[in-house]
């Protein structure tokens, strides 16, 4: 059987961790909405078992869980067409994870520059979690048979992690049971960087709020954000190669061209030979109108949260539809004895 065989469907998460950004805007949600106006089966996550890798207050992530999912709803995803779920509530992921800490080699997982990046230098303080993050993720996409997972740059590397460890559990059980994902990693802010250090991630986890445009941000707040970016004195070049060495207006020019949906050498025509002074207006009003509409309908989302509650339990019920045939199959491979009806 090939990758080929498997009827396409899209599976994707978002950490339940708070300070949801515009990073995670356009390298994830909304090329999310994307998928699901194809009328490709999704399944979007909030993934907060991997949250919990690292430490999180209790009153907190559930908050942020709850926010997340009105910050999908609120960017265009409808829990009809694409099935919205709380990790935890399928547990499908947690037992397919601990089957691929048994696929997956310390060697592959010590690679991770993630596990590095996070673990910093005291990595023998570091959860057992954090280290097998990456058998859970490509537990969430395989308990699926997910073929495509739209992600940011930053997890490209996890997804090779999970074309290994599905391409060894096939190798070694002698079948094609598990698909071998493809990630989809496109468009214009694959990688959007800090607004305060073009060399650095925009990140929820930025000491300074300053670096990111929150989804909770108002049109004030992220116009002053835009207009205290750092730049560089140089007016803005016509075409793609005059950014080279530029992180920071390379950085604002994709943010530009991907909220507009438009290429960055489109945006160069128009905006090539302006200073920053006339362009980070421009940019203001752009993100202004794109992002105020999404974070007026989140908070108005917030407001039910028990409607909220509702979809996440709906979505999880229609998730298990999917995931427990494909555990209860994966344990026949196996060997493992069922259980039988009494
Ligand atoms: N800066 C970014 N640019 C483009 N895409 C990004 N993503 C994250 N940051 C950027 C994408 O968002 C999705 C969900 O990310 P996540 O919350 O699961 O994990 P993360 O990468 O850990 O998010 P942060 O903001 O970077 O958190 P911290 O500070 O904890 O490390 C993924 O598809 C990711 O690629």
């Amino acid at each position: 059987m090939s990758e080929t065989s498997f009827t396409p469907r899209v599976f994707s998460g978002i950490q339940p961790s708070g300070n949801l950004h515009l990073g995670n805007y356009l390298g994830a949600l909304k090329r999310f909405v994307d998928w699901q106006d194809r009328d490709v089966e999704s399944i979007f996550c909030m993934v907060d078992l991997h949250a919990i890798t690292v430490w999180q207050d209790p009153v907190d992530l559930k908050k942020s869980t709850r926010e997340l999912c009105a910050g999908f709803i609120a960017s265009g995803l409808d829990p009809e067409k694409s099935i919205l779920i709380n990790q935890s509530q399928v547990p499908e992921h947690a037992q397919l994870a601990w089957v691929f800490n048994c696929i997956a080699r310390m060697g592959w997982m010590q690679r991770m520059t993630q596990f590095k990046d996070k673990a910093g230098k005291n990595a023998q303080n570091a959860s057992l979690g954090l280290f097998a993050y990456p058998a859970l993720m490509a537990a969430d996409i395989l308990t699926y048979h997910a073929t495509h997972v739209p992600v940011g740059e930053d997890q490209k590397q996890h997804l090779e992690l999970t074309r290994d460890i599905a391409t060894k559990f096939n190798h070694d059980y002698g079948i094609d049971f598990f698909p071998v994902p493809e990630p989809v990693i496109e468009g214009a802010a694959t990688r959007v960087m800090s607004l305060r250090d073009g060399s650095k991630k925009m990140s929820k986890s930025d000491p300074s709020d300053a670096s990111r445009i929150n989804l909770t941000d108002d049109a004030d707040t992220i116009a002053k954000k835009i207009r205290k970016a750092k730049t560089d004195p140089e007016a803005l070049p016509s075409e793609a190669d005059g950014l080279e060495g530029r992180p920071e207006a390379r950085n604002l020019i994709n943010i530009y061209a991907a909220m507009n949906n438009q290429s960055v050498d489109e945006v160069l025509a128009d905006v090539g030979g302006k200073q920053f002074s006339e362009f980070k207006p421009m940019l203001a009003e752009l993100a202004v109108s794109k992002m105020s509409p999404i974070t007026t309908e989140m908070a108005r989302l917030m407001e039910h949260q028990d409607e909220i509650d509702k979809i996440l339990s709906r979505g999880s019920e229609r998730a298990r539809a999917i995931t427990a045939p494909i555990l209860r199959k994966t344990y026949e491979i196996m060997g493992m004895v069922p259980p039988i009806e009494m």
